[in-house]
């Protein structure tokens, strides 16, 4: 694997000039009228459209973006990815999300092994084991047809599943219904199970390792609920497995049979496509599933084949890597104009900023450069009467991602033209402004008094030019879906690898669960010490009383 530090290139000295040079003087307003520039600045992708004309850059900027890329050997990495080396260095594994979307049945090799054989066993056994479910031909220990999954997990494990339910709901049979529990907060499952029954409710126990503590902790306490109303024998029914771990999952007393593997090549934040998808299959059918899988390798494809000028994860990583390392913005919000994705901004918080969350090179030394950026987002309009005023009149530079789809699944026409309307005005807004002048006309109209007007004018300037990415598409359907969510799980490749970083480990959430640990085992003695320092000491005292 080539090591390039990004910052002692030609590429990264010339982008820091553009930046001093050229990128002061780029008004957005400019290219109001400029339909050159929004059709050229754009690139469709089957049903999937992208436009990044409303970017702070131009040609001359690109090109350097560009140059970028090739001096990291942006190329060689994508190879690399999709060739199973094993370019997560800290933990000695291969990266290969791709080979699980992939329809071929063989040539993906990893250590002279074809990984794709197993990958389709697990997904035909997932088909079987949700064809069942839905027809009712696996039930309950009573008899009756399953009406309700619960997925346990957590993180990687909950958040690309969750998400895509939310997302793709309508398009299941709806006999069905899927729920997500993720925090070791007990009102999470005890809510959730408030509403079941144990009679029809299977529990899938989705856990790449098998020992995550709020998961663990979680499907214990619903195997328990679940003995309640039934016999030892029922948990072979009710309890499914998702994990690599096997050994914890037949200690935990799920059969064999209702284990569904998958593998360490597999992260975490991008294992929806593998079992961890089961409770997708087992709500929605497993058609859609797969429409899912195969919107997915259709990027796979265009990520894979297309020349980076071309290349939509590429553009994306690139205009990034703009705003992030040479303007100087460390904020990215992700505005969806659909309700149903609206946990994509939480999916895409964990994808990019424990990918991209690193200070450390993949030599080992603390980089100089910033890396990923704090993603955020809420739904549109939603996000509109709460925090857009920052992203039109604040003093952070933030820059932003619009989604929406021209059609919907409901029959409210009207909401979906207003909904829309508000989607193309948001980005045009934030890049034109509106100025001294057109504010006065605008008060003139309303009848404002010339003092109140003085008062209130510099109130109701927008400065503009304030950038944001597009993505527009026909309808949200799982393949789009699918198309969607690779893109910027692309994307986050891309910019792990010029950034020189490894994006596929996740050190950084260790200390936090070793700290816990010690303060958990003081808790249960009653008797803080060395594990809690002198606030949490002082918090604990208080707990002892309180509790
Ligand atoms: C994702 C992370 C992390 C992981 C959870 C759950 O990339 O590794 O979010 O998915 O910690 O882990 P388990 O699946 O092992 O329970």
């Amino acid at each position: 694997m080539k090591v390039v530090d990004p910052t002692q290139g030609k590429a990264w000295k010339n982008l820091e000039s553009l930046a001093q040079q050229v990128a002061p003087k780029i008004e957005l307003s400019a290219f109001r009228d400029d339909a050159k520039r929004a059709r050229s600045y754009q690139k469709t992708s089957k049903d999937l459209l992208f436009n990044y004309a409303r970017n702070l850059v131009d040609d001359r900027i690109l090109d350097a973006l560009l140059e970028l890329a090739e001096e990291s050997s942006l190329r060689s990495g994508i190879e690399a990815l999709f060739n199973g080396e094993k370019i997560n260095g800290t933990e000695n594994r291969a990266v290969l999300h791709t080979a699980l979307r992939r329809s071929d049945r063989s040539g993906v090799l990893l250590d002279g092994m074809d990984v794709l054989p197993d990958v389709h066993e697990v997904l035909d056994r997932m088909k079987a084991f949700s064809t069942a479910l839905l027809d009712g031909s696996h039930t309950g220990f009573s008899g009756k047809p399953i009406t309700d999954v619960v997925n346990i997990g957590i993180g990687g494990s909950d958040l690309g599943p969750l998400m895509a339910y939310e997302a793709l709901k309508e398009f299941g049979p709806g006999r069905i219904k899927a729920h997500y529990v993720s925090n070791v907060d007990g009102i999470h499952l005890h809510r959730c199970l408030a509403e079941l029954d144990p009679e029809t409710t299977l529990f899938i126990v989705a856990s790449k390792t098998f020992t995550t503590q709020e998961t663990m902790s979680n499907a214990r306490a619903a195997r328990e609920w679940f003995l309640q109303a039934a016999e030892a024998s029922g948990v072979q029914r009710h309890f499914v497995a998702i994990s690599t771990n096997l050994e914890a999952v037949a200690e935990f007393g799920i059969s064999e049979e209702l284990t569904f593997g998958f593998w360490n090549w597999v992260g975490g934040r991008y294992s929806m496509w593998s079992a961890i998808g089961l409770s997708l299959c087992c709500s929605l059918g497993y058609d859609v599933f797969e429409q899912m899988l195969r919107g997915a390798e259709h990027t796979d494809e265009h990520f894979r084949s297309s020349e980076p000028s071309e290349n939509i994860p590429v553009l994306m990583a690139l205009i990034g890597i703009w705003y992030n390392n040479f303007l100087g913005w460390s904020s990215h919000a992700i505005l969806p104009y659909d309700q149903r994705l609206h946990r994509f901004p939480a999916y895409l918080q964990q994808a990019d900023m424990e990918s991209n969350g690193k200070y450390v090179d993949r030599t080992g030394k603390k980089i100089g450069h910033q890396s990923g950026p704090i993603i955020w987002g809420e739904p549109g309009t939603n996000g509109q009467h709460a925090f857009y005023q920052l992203l039109h009149q604040g003093t952070k530079n933030t820059s932003c991602d619009f989604i929406a789809g021209a059609r919907s699944r409901h029959p409210y026409d009207e909401q979906q033209e207003i909904l829309l309307a508000n989607f193309f005005a948001q980005p045009q807004a934030l890049m034109n402004g509106l100025d001294e002048k057109e504010v006065r006309v605008n008060m003139q109209r309303e009848g404002i008094e010339t003092d109140k007007m003085e008062q209130l004018l510099p109130h109701r300037i927008f400065e503009g030019n304030r950038p944001s990415n597009v993505f527009f598409y026909k309808e949200l359907t799982p393949f789009v879906l699918g198309q969607l969510v690779a893109m910027y799980e692309h994307k986050i490749f891309c910019q792990g690898w010029i950034w020189n970083i490894f994006s596929f480990d996740q050190w950084g959430v260790e200390l936090g669960k070793k700290v816990a640990k010690g303060i958990l085992s003081e808790m249960k003695e009653h008797a803080p010490g060395a594990a809690s320092d002198a606030v949490t000491q002082e918090l604990l005292r208080h707990w002892e009383r309180w509790k």
